[in-house]
């Protein structure tokens, strides 16, 4: 049966949308002549991604967008949010245009313009071209350069169509979780190299918003960051100072920069040792924190956080993570099939706390915001249906509550896609996705929603 839920009133005009990225949907991964990724490369490597998994074919969204774009209509949202693949635009990250590459989005753009939805367009979502890797990848203050270049090629082309660009999506996961964590691509265990890909994600973002805005007239700019409130798991001054650094990590360390102009205080102290951070240079700040006409939120949970000792007690030797703090299990906090705790209530926290942080806050979109199933079936997803109606009750009460200017909502993601380490077990859709037929089926959440949204106009 499905739950009663139902979406909270939003102001005229606020944007409901779904969202996907290139790597985890389109395939054809040598197609037209795109260039190779750092996650083409991560996938081969022995114990990288679950099952041996890759995005090779993925959802095979290259051929069948289509199908997406019928999707979206069906559903009737205004916008969709979908990334661009750098490798098949520029194959090996800078020099030559592949045209082949750009007439992909072309076509995609003009399939969901003739259908009313507005394109939100993230121009990198963690597929770093393997060239640039092979050159230091985001260690290199040059790729930030590059970045600014391909922005600039790809709005050249879309941008009589596409007004809304996000330049990164969560450079939090780019930098530590794929130069010190090592899940991600390209899988380097890092403290300074971690720290300094970080900057340079960030300095190319300030300079690709440049890029955009002079290639795109009326260009709307933003940036997307996962933000997780880091809460301590007892009142004691410990586990207190570790939920601070955990904040620093995952949150300050990216939002002071870009919204405040700013590294935030204690950085210098938490990396002491394990990086001279001379990555910084004079100047860097004021193109990092260039104003923006948004903020993309991705909420997926809260850390509950924990002092721990460092896993390397000798700071030179330290990844940019270790930073003496564990993310635990709390009991009597509701999870979902990947253990991620489930709190609405975070996402208020999320949104209000910016808004007293930063005085100049932008417009804030979710860009991101989900629950995944491990079960591969098309059946009812109560949960999910919940899981939409009470964090979009949450925002609407953190909008209510605080001086955010709510703009809009992404559920992720319209359909079940490749989930990077976890390969395709954990499916997150609207859509149930067969493989490897790449057959398409709507969820119950998906007619929910549709539901929902056929009351309101576009
Ligand atoms: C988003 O990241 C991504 O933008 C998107 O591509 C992805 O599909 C979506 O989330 C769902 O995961 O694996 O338990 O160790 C969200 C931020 C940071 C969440 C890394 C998962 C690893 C937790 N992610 N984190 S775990």
């Amino acid at each position: 049966m499905t739950t009663p839920q139902e979406l909270p009133q939003m102001p005229a005009g606020f944007v409901w949308g779904t969202a996907t990225a290139a790597y985890q949907i389109e395939g054809a991964a040598a197609e037209d002549g795109r260039g190779p990724s750092i996650w083409d490369t991560f996938c081969r490597r022995p114990g990288a991604v679950a099952g041996g998994a890759s995005g090779a074919v993925a959802c095979d969204s290259y051929h069948r967008w289509r199908d997406d774009v019928q999707l979206l209509d069906d559903l009737g949202v205004d916008a969709y949010r979908f990334s661009i693949a750098w490798p098949r635009v520029l194959p090996t990250g800078a020099g030559a245009v592949n045209r082949a590459g750009l007439d992909y989005y072309d076509r995609l753009v003009d399939g969901l313009c003739e259908r009313g939805i507005r394109p939100f367009v993230t121009l990198y979502h963690w597929d770093l071209p393997q060239a640039l890797e092979d050159a230091g990848g985001w260690r290199a203050r040059d790729t930030a350069d590059h970045f600014a270049d391909y922005a600039a090629v790809v709005a050249g082309r879309l941008g009589d169509r596409v007004q809304d660009w996000i330049t990164l999506n969560e450079p939090y996961c780019s930098s530590i979780v794929g130069y010190a964590e090592g899940r991600h691509a390209p899988g380097a265990i890092e403290g300074h190299g971690a720290l300094a890909a970080a900057h340079h994600l960030l300095l190319g973002h300030g300079r690709a918003v440049t890029a955009l805005r002079a290639a795109c007239p009326g260009a709307r700019v933003g940036i997307t960051l996962n933000l997780s409130p880091a809460v301590p798991v007892s009142d004691a001054p410990v586990d207190r100072a570790a939920a601070d650094r955990m904040d620093l990590l995952l949150n300050r360390q990216f939002t002071d920069p870009v919204l405040g102009g700013a590294y935030p205080e204690g950085f210098e102290r938490l990396y002491a040792g394990v990086s001279d951070l001379s990555f910084r240079q004079a100047g860097d700040l004021q193109v990092i924190g260039a104003p923006l006409d948004f903020l993309g939120v991705n909420y997926y949970y809260r850390i509950h956080a924990a002092d721990a000792p460092y896993d390397q007690p000798d700071a030179a030797l330290r990844s940019a993570c270790d930073i003496g703090v564990r993310s635990v299990p709390r009991a009597g906090v509701p999870v979902t099939a990947l253990g991620w705790p489930i709190e609405p209530h975070g996402l208020y926290d999320t949104l209000t706390g910016l808004a007293s942080r930063y005085p100049d806050l932008p417009p804030v979109y979710v860009t991101e915001n989900g629950i995944a199933q491990l079960t591969d079936d098309q059946g009812p997803d109560p949960d999910r249906i919940r899981f939409i109606a009470e964090h979009l009750a949450a925002a609407a009460r953190a909008a209510a509550d605080a001086p955010v200017d709510l703009r809009g909502y992404f559920y992720w993601s319209l359909i079940d896609n490749f989930e990077w380490a976890r390969g395709y077990a954990p499916r997150f859709g609207l859509v149930h996705v067969d493989y490897p037929t790449g057959d398409r089926t709507p969820r119950e959440s998906f007619h929910w929603l549709r539901k929902q949204l056929v009351s309101r106009s576009r």
